[in-house]
């Protein structure tokens, strides 16, 4: 058995069985291995930075990695930015980058590059395989590290590692699970809970699952601590009967404002609020000053169940269901952040999956889509813009017969719309709503919250209008039906008609 075979086995025994490839000739061996040994799905990406999204979004709704081929170092180089969000979002994924046989690379023939020097920027483990021998134990490794830490793991194959014989496919090996937190941190949170003072709580992460949102909830029912999310979290379960819970928001002044007259900020899973960006004269971090900051739960512990203790601690009785509130009626007359969101919680299926990439115009719609039927939210959680194409193709492979929806700004869904290819090609149920207004819209913000002053080259950087982007064409060009709406009544048709179909759609919301 070659090493790409053992490579191929390993994988399957220890549970990846998706792959979000683009693939060239040092991975040739592992291409044709996968043929030899059925087991792992392969979805074609026709950039990287769509294989290595795909891979997060994927991971995301079925909480375990998938693999990523890429080509060399500058073929893992086009995926880092989606690998740097899936990082901040603290997902697993395995990328296995093929390389240079290693007797080959001392001549510097062109596709070398510093492979491990770009994946040990956004990987916590990497390692270059040194023998076919060692493959199978290498990807052994490489899954249980991403798995046990929800983080990044990157095995660099140079390609004679690949096709020399004297592999050695290596069992599953087992994933620690979150450690558990400290009964004397739970007690010093409870202190703090009693203690009379305002307390925010902030859960991140993983507690932003049902148990973890209606633990928080008993803890601020008893003692009145006001809860929060981050601005972009990895997924929270949210709609009719669940708990909600809001977001920090992303402007810094409401931002600050939120957390004002808080004394005491615990967090759970996630960190400590500061800023996006330094704006001239602004705090950096948005918690008031005499604030004090405690952690009930590292990302690397168990925050459900330290909310649960916690919530024990303080005697917080159950709570009762929530009643089901019906969804809003549909919205009419001019489109606004808040009337799409009203369309949305009309329209959202049950246990859909949203997306939301929507920039500028989508700040109403977390807030005003919490009575929508029961759905999970993804965002992108490292502010590399061009993550939710890729992030929704890779949720659909991931939930098949959920239908996702992609809330999606124009400018970044430029980044990566070659996934709108690899939807029709794998007809993934996903509904991308593009989100039209020409510009970059946030960056003319911003140019003046820095302190800035526009000028005609300024505002020109921000303007998308010459040529006309026209997302009709761009999605049928690549194999997906589309259209536009100019209303809210067309924007419901089209989402209607979308939910019913299977495979994926384009609708080109006209905001400008
Ligand atoms: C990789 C990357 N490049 C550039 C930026 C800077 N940036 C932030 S938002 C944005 C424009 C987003 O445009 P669009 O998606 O149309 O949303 P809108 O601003 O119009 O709401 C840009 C270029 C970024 N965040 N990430």
């Amino acid at each position: 058995m070659n090493g790409a075979e053992s490579l191929v086995r390993t994988l399957i025994a220890n549970e990846v069985d998706t792959c979000f490839a683009n693939p060239g000739t040092s991975e040739m061996h592992f291409v044709a291995a996968l043929d030899r040994v059925p087991g792992i799905r392969c979805v074609l990406a026709l950039f990287e930075n769509v294989a290595t999204g795909a891979a997060d979004g994927y991971a995301r709704v079925t909480r375990k990695p998938a693999m990523t081929l890429l080509h060399c170092g500058p073929g893992l180089a086009n995926g880092l930015s989606n690998l740097h969000n899936a990082r901040r979002a603290r997902v697993p994924i395995v990328n296995i980058v093929g390389d240079q046989a290693t007797y080959h690379r001392p001549l510097d023939p062109p596709l070398t590059a510093d492979t491990e020097g770009w994946a040990g920027s956004v990987s916590s483990w990497t390692r270059v395989a040194r023998s076919a021998e060692a493959v199978g134990s290498d990807a052994a490794e490489a899954v249980q590290a991403a798995r046990s830490s929800s983080t990044i793991s990157t095995l660099i194959l140079p390609s004679d590692t690949s096709w020399n014989e004297g592999g050695v496919p290596a069992d599953h090996f087992p994933i620690t699970p979150p450690s558990s937190v400290a009964s004397s941190t739970v007690s010093a949170c409870a202190r703090v809970l009693r203690s009379g003072e305002p307390v925010a709580l902030m859960i991140g992460g993983a507690t932003l699952g049902q148990r973890g949102l209606e633990e928080a909830h008993r803890i601020a029912a008893a003692t009145g601590a006001k809860l929060l999310a981050p601005t972009f979290n990895r997924l929270i379960q949210r709609g009719r009967g669940r708990r909600p819970i809001p977001l920090l928001p992303y402007l810094i002044d409401n931002a600050v404002a939120t957390l004002a007259g808080i004394r005491h900020l615990i967090l759970v899973d996630c960190l400590s609020p500061v800023s996006f960006f330094a704006y001239p004269g602004k705090p950096r971090s948005l918690l008031p000053p005499d604030a004090t900051v405690h952690v009930l739960a590292r990302p690397e512990e168990d925050g459900v169940e330290a909310l649960a203790a916690l919530a024990a601690e303080l005697s917080s009785p159950a709570l009762a269901p929530l009643p089901g509130s019906p969804p809003p009626d549909l919205a009419s007359g001019r489109i606004t952040s808040q009337a799409v969101a009203q369309t949305l919680a009309a329209l959202i299926p049950e246990n859909a999956i949203i997306v939301d990439e929507s920039v500028s115009f989508g700040f109403g719609f977390y807030p005003g889509t919490y009575t929508a039927a029961p759905h999970d939210w993804l965002q992108s959680c490292g502010g590399s813009i061009g993550d939710g194409l890729p992030l929704a193709t890779g949720a659909a492979i991931g939930a098949p017969g959920r239908r996702v929806i992609n809330l999606e700004g124009d400018g970044s869904a430029m980044y990566t719309l070659q996934s709108l290819w690899t939807q029709a090609r794998e007809s993934l149920d996903v509904t991308t709503v593009i989100l039209s207004n020409r510009k970059y819209a946030i960056l003319e913000a911003e140019l003046i919250k820095v302190g800035a002053t526009p000028g005609p080259t300024a505002l020109d950087l921000f303007d998308l209008q010459k040529p006309t982007l026209n997302w009709v064409e761009l999605a049928h060009g690549q194999g997906v039906e589309a259209a536009r709406a100019q209303t809210l009544e067309q924007l419901a048709d089209l989402l209607t008609a979308s939910n019913r179909r299977n495979g994926p759609f384009l609708i080109e919301l006209c905001i400008a």
